[in-house]
């Protein structure tokens, strides 16, 4: 089994380090801005950036600037996510919200700033062909036809009239995209031919289903808002299935890379198994 404390620890300090390469940041700001990236989260996203550019032949640290890049978007997203507008959550990772501790202006405002930094250090980055594919797949990947607008249907979407495609539809987006983007741009930038890419792009995709299926059933009854999810649709069972079965198809995209691909493949079946 893969031991992935060590491509937890390049990602915290990836992260670590742009935010303190940040200068004449307000200190009420800069403060909110490490409070919602620092400790407790699974940096799941950056270690896909990795285990994929290195399936391929290239190194983990030679991705880190994309892997602390989705991690920052990642970061912003649940911010914005927790706000009284959207989620209305108190606590994450086991503490306050952004809001609860900083006020919901400043959650916006640092929420505004972590995707802002991720753009700093894709265009930073951008170096050859390559890492300019890389850094566009995860710019597309966050937008107004990615993850926003997963989180724009789920806003609008009751349980009156639910389906499970139609939830997989809004889950590829809001949950999907950026594993999807992860796993394909850390390949891209390691220079893997298109059809390896292409095939961890599916693979990111289908883990993200699962990922999804996986958090909604974590999730039990700590929800305010009465939102559709596997959990309300299938049953516990039914959505364990369903997360069994999206994993199998996430494991399947991995054949073209033969063993080269055994990291990515006990990823996808700890994230499955996981508690948090
Ligand atoms: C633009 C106003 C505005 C808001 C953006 C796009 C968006 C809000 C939110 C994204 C949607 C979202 C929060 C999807 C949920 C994905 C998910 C399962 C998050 C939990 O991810 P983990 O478990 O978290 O990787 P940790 O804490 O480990 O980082």
């Amino acid at each position: 089994m893969t031991d992935l404390t060590r491509y937890k620890n390049l990602a915290d300090r990836a992260i670590e380090d742009a935010l303190q390469s940040l200068s004449d940041v307000p200190k009420k700001l800069k403060e909110a801005m490490v409070y919602a990236t620092a400790e407790g989260g699974k940096r799941v996203r950056p270690i896909l950036v990795m285990l994929s550019a290195e399936a391929v032949g290239g190194s983990a640290e030679n991705v880190l600037w994309l892997a602390a890049a989705v991690e920052l978007i990642h970061s912003y997203s649940l911010v914005h996510d927790d706000l009284p507008e959207m989620d209305n959550d108190d606590m994450r990772r086991g503490k306050p919200t952004v809001h609860k501790k900083f006020g919901a202006d400043f959650a916006v405002l640092a929420g505004d700033a972590l995707l802002n930094l991720a753009f700093e250090i894709l265009i930073e980055n951008i170096k050859s062909e390559e890492s300019r594919a890389a850094a566009y797949i995860l710019a597309r990947a966050a937008g107004a036809s990615g993850m926003i607008a997963g989180q724009a249907l789920d806003l609008s979407y009751s349980l009156n009239g639910a389906t499970v495609s139609k939830l997989e539809k809004i889950n590829s987006l809001k949950t999907g995209k950026l594993l999807s983007a992860s796993a394909a741009s850390g390949a891209l930038a390691a220079g893997a031919p298109p059809h390896i890419v292409k095939a961890l792009e599916e693979f990111g995709l289908c883990l993200g289903l699962a990922f999804q299926a996986v958090d909604d059933i974590m999730d039990d009854g700590k929800k305010t808002r009465e939102e559709p999810n596997y959990l309300r649709l299938v049953g516990e069972t039914g959505g364990k299935e369903l997360a069994e079965s999206y994993t199998r198809r996430a494991v399947e995209c991995l054949t073209s890379l033969g063993g080269r691909g055994k990291a990515l493949n006990e990823f996808a079946k700890l994230l499955l198994e996981r508690k948090n």
